[in-house]
C-alpha cells in the first residue's frame, strides 16, 4: 500500500560516500545515543566546556573539551595537542569504552580497519555558533582518518577540497550521524554554518560533535 506520509519519516540508516575516502553513516550512533550523551556529561563535569582563544586572540564561538590521552587546544601560543587540560592542569578524562568502540567500528565499516584514536575533541554548539573553513592538520600522520559523531540539533556542514578557494558542498548532519574522513578527503577544507535555534528532545538547544583522532 502507498505510504502517503513517506516524506515525513526520518531517513533510514544509510551509507553514502561524500568524497573520495569520506563516508557518511546516517544514524549509525543512534543505538548508543544515551550512553554517548551520558559520557559527554561526565567528561564535562571534570573538564568543563570552554571557549578557547585562537592564536589571533579571538574567542571561538564553539565551546570545547576533550577526552582521551591527548586533547586539542588553542591559545595565543597556537594550536596543538596536549595531555593536560590547561584550565585544571589535570589529565583529560579517559575516553569511555563506548566512544572508542563506536569510533573504531565506524572507521572499519568505512574501510579504515585498525584505527585507534588517542584523542576525542568534543565541540558544543549553541545557536549562533559556527566553525569557519579550516583543515585539520595538527595530527602527526594524515594516513589516519578522523571519525565525527553528531548529536543533538542539526547543522549544515560544508566541505570543499585541498584549497580554501575550492567549491564547497553542503550536507545536513543530524543526531546520530557519523562521518569518517580519510584518504584523499583527510585534508579537505571544512566548516559548520551558524547553528540555528531549535529544541532537540535529547539535548535541548545544543549540538555536540565528537571527533576522534590519532594525534600521535
Ligand atoms: C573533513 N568539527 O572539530 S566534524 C573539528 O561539526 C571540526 O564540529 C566539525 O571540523 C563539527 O575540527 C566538523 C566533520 C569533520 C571533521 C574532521 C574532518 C570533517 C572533516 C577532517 C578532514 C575533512
Ligand atoms: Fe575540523
Amino acid at each position: 500500500m502507498d505510504d502517503l506520509f513517506a516524506e515525513m519519516k526520518s531517513p533510514e540508516p544509510s551509507r553514502q560516500e561524500l568524497a573520495e575516502g569520506a563516508v557518511l553513516l546516517r544514524q549509525r550512533a543512534l543505538d548508543v545515543e544515551d550512553k554517548l550523551l551520558d559520557g559527554v556529561r561526565q567528561i564535562s563535569h571534570r573538564a568543563p566546556f570552554r571557549k578557547m582563544l585562537t592564536p589571533g586572540g579571538f574567542s571561538m564561538s564553539v565551546a570545547m573539551t576533550n577526552c582521551g590521552r591527548a586533547g586539542w587546544v588553542t591559545d595565543r601560543r597556537g594550536y596543538r595537542y596536549q595531555e593536560n587540560d590547561p584550565e585544571t592542569g589535570q589529565p583529560w578524562p579517559d575516553m569511555p569504552d563506548v566512544f572508542r568502540e563506536l569510533a573504531e567500528q565506524a572507521a572499519a565499516e568505512a574501510g579504515y580497519e585498525g584505527f585507534s584514536p588517542d584523542a576525542c575533541l568534543i565541540n558544543r554548539y549553541e545557536p549562533g555558533a559556527r566553525m569557519s573553513l579550516h583543515q585539520d592538520r595538527d595530527e602527526k600522520d594524515f594516513q589516519n582518518p578522523i571519525v565525527s559523531i553528531s548529536l543533538g540539533l542539526p547543522a549544515t556542514f560544508q566541505f570543499g577540497g585541498l584549497k580554501r578557494t575550492d567549491a564547497v558542498k553542503k550536507y545536513l548532519l543530524e543526531h546520530g550521524d557519523i562521518v569518517v574522513w580519510g584518504g584523499a578527503s583527510r585534508l579537505f577544507y571544512h566548516g559548520v554554518l551558524t547553528l540555528k535555534e531549535g529544541n532537540h528532545p535529547k539535548t535541548g538547544n545544543v549540538r555536540y560533535n565528537l571527533t576522534f583522532r590519532k594525534a600521535y
